[in-house]
């Protein structure tokens, strides 16, 4: 006899549920971009509003709990009678007035940080402008001026950082989970948003608003460091790298300006000026390739650029034909590039 084949397994409903239940725990397992875990003043303001909310529901939740209980006992009594009239008193104090003063406490509160996220109390001494690609983020400072990076964005610690927001093409949203809450990025329009953190350390943030099929890899790396070593980073990203290259270095470095690669990319101080793609005079000390499709390693470098498409599909460059002989040169080159 055969079975019913919707009564084999676990049924839908519940196998969603427990992968609903999984990815939820995971998240809270993997807290780097929790805005539970807050780090910065916007991101702190929101997670202090997201508590409130939910012991304002806690507290909702056990009394109407409590209330049911008391219906139910009540109306099992001998002789329950309801007449009109007995409960209207209960209704207005908790069905109107308690809701309104949670509601307009709420409301307040939600005001407050509104007003207190608009604008740092500290006038910002650093401004980048982060403009958003299909799918990476360009990152130039504008003061202090001159360095130019890509899905990747050094902060001084303890200091209110401005960031300017655009588009290349289509909308993006900037957020840093930990940090600050989200600003869209809006063709035409440059949003102004800013972030400050007190405690050095990595925070990886993450376009929020689907912008096609790699928004997934559309990652950002904020690293807030000392002011001393944030200005030395600054400093050594606004001029060329500086270090003497080996003869396999030199050959990878023609290679580079003579293949299309020029064309799209810039590498600050020799003849490629391109703007297609990210900048790539720190290419060697990304924290990723791809906008964190990839490790930044010599395994995943040389997959990238022989053929991009099998590591981030749709994205904008495509595959390279640098051949067996150049490439080791072409990969020392890049990972030089600090
Ligand atoms: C048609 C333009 C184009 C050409 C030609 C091109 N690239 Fe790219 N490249 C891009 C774009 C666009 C990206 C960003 C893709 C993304 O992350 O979505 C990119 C990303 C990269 C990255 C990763 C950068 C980062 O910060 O994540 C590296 C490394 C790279 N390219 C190296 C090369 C090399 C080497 C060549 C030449 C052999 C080359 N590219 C040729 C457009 C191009
Ligand atoms: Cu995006």
């Amino acid at each position: 006899m055969r079975r019913d084949p919707s009564r084999r397994g676990i049924r839908t409903p519940w196998r969603l549920a427990a992968v609903g239940c999984m990815l939820t725990l995971g998240g809270c397992a993997h807290h780097q971009q929790s805005t539970l875990q807050a780090s910065g003043d916007g991101a702190q303001r929101v997670e202090g509003l997201w508590w409130l909310m939910f012991w304002i529901a806690m507290a909702v939740f056990a009394e109407v709990m409590l209330l049911l209980g008391w219906a139910l006992w009540w109306r099992r009594r001998p002789r329950a009678k309801i007449r009109g009239g007995d409960a209207i008193g209960g209704i207005a104090v908790l069905g109107v007035v308690v809701p309104f003063a949670v509601l307009v406490t709420v409301y307040g509160l939600g005001l407050r940080d509104l007003n207190a996220l608009a604008a740092p109390r500290q006038d910002p001494a650093v401004t980048v402008d982060v403009i958003g690609h299909q799918w990476w983020w360009e990152v130039r400072y504008a003061h202090p001026a001159g360095a130019v990076t890509a899905n990747e964005l050094h902060i001084p610690v303890g200091e209110p950082v401005r960031v300017r927001l655009r588009t290349a093409d289509v909308q993006h949203s900037f957020w840093v989970p930990q940090l600050m809450p989200k600003t869209d990025l809006i063709a035409g329009k440059v949003n102004q948003t800013w972030l400050r953190t007190a405690t050095p350390g990595q925070y990886r943030a993450q376009c929020a608003e689907y912008c096609g099929k790699q928004h997934a890899f559309m990652a950002l790396m904020v690293v807030a460091e000392p002011r001393a070593e944030f200005d030395t980073w600054v400093a050594a990203t606004a001029r060329p790298a500086t270090t003497t290259l080996t003869a396999a270095q030199q050959r990878g470095r023609e290679v580079f300006e003579r293949s299309s690669c020029a064309s799209c990319h810039t590498v600050q101080g020799t003849t490629a000026t391109g703007s297609v793609g990210p900048d790539l005079s720190t290419i060697g000390s990304r924290w990723s390739i791809g906008a964190g499709a990839a490790p930044n390693d010599a395994g995943h470098l040389g997959g990238w650029i022989v053929n991009s498409q099998t590591i981030k599909p749709g994205n904008a460059m495509p595959p390279q034909p640098v051949s067996a002989q150049d490439l080791p040169d072409l990969l020392s080159y890049l990972q030089s590039l600090k």
